[in-house]
């Protein structure tokens, strides 16, 4: 532990007024402001009622709960502080100013108590990132997901795989220095290889899955030919007039995009150009982005008019991989018999919703079956990795796994031995052990100041 860095304060609970707020305090010098402010520590780890004073006129500031978390046993491993007081913009700017008049202190940077408690070993790199997600998390899914990370879902895994890569190096290095005995290094190697042949298959099986697209969101994509009232739609989920809507057919031209939460899901619904041949160019540019958002989505809404619906009943976006359901809008528009034949000519199909844009009839049922697809879609497994730079990671441990193993079966042990050391150096930058140093600050810039 760094013992002569500066103490940082911040305000880390939320934007005042608010009953209370919450003032930190890390560092060698947490214990002085304590004694500074209140004349006393308080008992470690318990809430004690005081009157903090400005250590400078002694006048009384505010009255409040203090609490005193010596090191090691703190959040950021250093000596903390919390100053529970009455969340008024003027209280907290007094508290804050207070503190300021303190010998080595200053107010925190932008992440900078989580960064500390990352140096001090309190938590690993994945358990920092999953922080960030957790006090981002908008939707029960992703709090459900960064919570996981936070509590080690990757970390503890990756830890021990790595133990079991430093021991099947160990194995190696102990066969080279006894490569003057006739059958302890073959031996040895064995062993070695043993040790590692499930490893490339699991950590490249915890590198797939849904996480970083959880993240994101589920992408469904309104599609359709033109006039159909996608725009419509998509003002009815926005509840609010989002898009442009007209009688003309070619109205929206550009990607239109709405976040929603449905079921805990985060999605992300993209209203988008209607889809036909044209000769303007700016329409085209509408209808090649249209298709080509369609395209990526993992959900296409295919909206047709229900009044036109025998010639258009089939998605014209062609060759594509994401799932399309058939949305038959305007329904109010037709007769109780029409009505009728329109179902039964789609009862045998699977996933074709009768609404009407205009009216809502039908809407609610189609929001539940996205949200039900949403469901499906995010695994229910637990997802381990969530980001581009933690799948990168396990990647190239696999990569250097699977060269191990072939140098090892082909008794080349120093080739194994090297790639070993360089697939454990892999899940040591994972967990933030190793050669960290730039992508700390990216990671910790996201992190408001106080956390
Ligand atoms: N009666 C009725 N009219 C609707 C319904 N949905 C949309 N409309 C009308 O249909 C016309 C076209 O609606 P839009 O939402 O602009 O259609 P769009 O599919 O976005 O059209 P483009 O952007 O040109 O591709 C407008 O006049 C809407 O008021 C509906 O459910 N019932
Ligand atoms: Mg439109």
């Amino acid at each position: 532990m760094i013992s002569d860095r500066d103490t940082i304060f911040a305000l880390s609970s939320g934007r005042p007024p608010a009953a209370i707020a919450v003032v930190r305090i890390s560092g060698p010098g947490a214990r002085m402001a304590l004694e500074q402010m209140l004349g006393r520590v308080p008992q470690p780890r318990r809430a004690s009622l005081a009157r903090l004073r400005d250590p400078v006129s002694g006048e009384i500031v505010d009255e409040g709960l203090a609490l005193w978390f010596p090191a090691p046993n703190s959040e950021t491993g250093e000596d903390m502080a919390e100053l529970h007081v009455h969340g008024g913009r003027a209280v907290i700017a007094a508290v804050l100013a207070a503190l300021a008049k303190l010998a080595g202190l200053r107010p925190a940077e932008a992440g900078e108590f989580t960064r500390r408690a990352f140096e001090n070993g309190r938590m690993d790199l994945t358990a920092v990132e999953g922080l960030a997600d957790l006090v981002a998390a908008e939707t029960e899914a992703q709090r459900r997901q960064a919570y996981r990370h936070l509590r080690g879902l990757l970390g503890e895994r990756a830890e021990s795989w790595r133990q079991r890569l430093i021991e099947a190096l160990a194995l190696v290095e102990a066969g080279i220095d006894f490569s003057d005995e006739e059958d302890v290094p073959k031996d040895m190697m064995a062993r070695s290889l043993e040790l590692i042949r499930p490893l490339a298959g699991e950590i490249s099986k915890a590198g797939a899955g849904q996480g970083e697209r959880l993240r994101e969101g589920l992408r469904v994509a309104i599609a359709g030919p033109p006039n159909a009232g996608k725009s419509t739609l998509f003002n009815r989920l926005a509840r609010r007039e989002a898009a442009i809507v007209s009688p003309f057919p070619g109205t929206t031209r550009d990607v239109l995009e709405l976040h929603l939460d449905l079921g805990g899901y985060p999605v992300t619904m993209l209203d988008t150009a209607g889809i036909r041949e044209t000769t303007d160019p700016v329409e085209r540019e509408g209808v090649r982005r249209a298709s080509e958002r369609a395209a990526d989505a993992d959900l296409v809404l295919w909206v047709v008019d229900a009044t036109q619906v025998q010639s258009q009943d089939r998605p014209t976006h062609g060759g594509i991989p994401s799932v399309t359901w058939l949305v038959v809008n305007k329904i109010d528009l037709l007769s109780d018999g029409e009505r009728r034949r329109i179902e039964s000519k789609f009862a045998k199909t699977e996933n074709v919703n009768l609404i009407s844009s205009a009216t809502g009839v039908g809407v609610d049922e189609l929001v539940n079956s996205v949200a039900a697809f949403a469901d499906g879609f995010f695994t229910p497994e637990p997802a381990l990795v969530t980001r581009e730079r933690q799948r990168a990671h396990l990647k190239e441990t696999v990569i250097a796994l699977r060269d191990a193993q072939r140098a090892g079966e082909e008794g080349r042990e120093e080739i194994m031995a090297e790639q070993l050391r360089l697939a454990a150096r892999a899940l040591g930058k994972l967990l933030g052990r190793v050669d960290v140093e730039d992508v700390l600050d990216v990671i910790f810039r996201d992190f408001c100041i106080g956390k």
